[in-house]
């Protein structure tokens, strides 16, 4: 009787492993998002993101690799926006980056430059139903 109730549970545990294992990848994809990835978060999202190339470049093109994770179960974003400026000298970039959802929370945010060295701040805007909250990441380039 207890032999088989044991075999039971085996049976019973085994198919369950791989969707545990599946949701807890989706929860930590912000925590998991690679080396190089910064973690960054506000109120209602977590957010990972990478540069293209690491470290950023002064005065050329790069990129972003951004993960947006939400708090809440089952939260959703709609859209994402970023940008950048130099608070200390009151100028943003001179380019308009262009933010595309690669799937699952991802994004692929291309044509950033920063034209100067010195205290920058990336800024992400997280849409959803007509909110929008704003993480703030300071960055020293050089
Ligand atoms: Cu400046």
């Amino acid at each position: 009787m207890v032999a088989s109730t044991v075999a039971l549970a085996a049976a019973l545990a085994l198919p369950a492993a791989p969707v545990a294992r599946a949701q807890s990848a989706a929860k930590d994809a912000c925590a998991a998002a690679g080396p190089g990835s910064r973690l960054a978060e506000s109120a209602q999202y977590r957010l990972a993101w990478r540069s293209d190339p690491t470290p950023i470049p002064v005065g050329r093109l790069f990129a972003l690799e951004v993960t947006v994770c939400p708090r809440a179960p089952g939260g959703t974003v709609a859209g994402l926006g970023v940008d950048a400026r130099m608070p200390a000298h009151g100028h943003g970039m001179n380019y308009k980056p262009s933010v595309k959802p690669v799937g699952d929370g991802r994004y692929r945010v291309e044509g950033l430059m920063f034209h100067m060295p010195g205290q920058w701040e990336l800024v992400f805007e997280l849409r959803e139903a007509g909110r929008v909250e704003r993480i703030v990441q300071a960055l020293a380039v050089r």
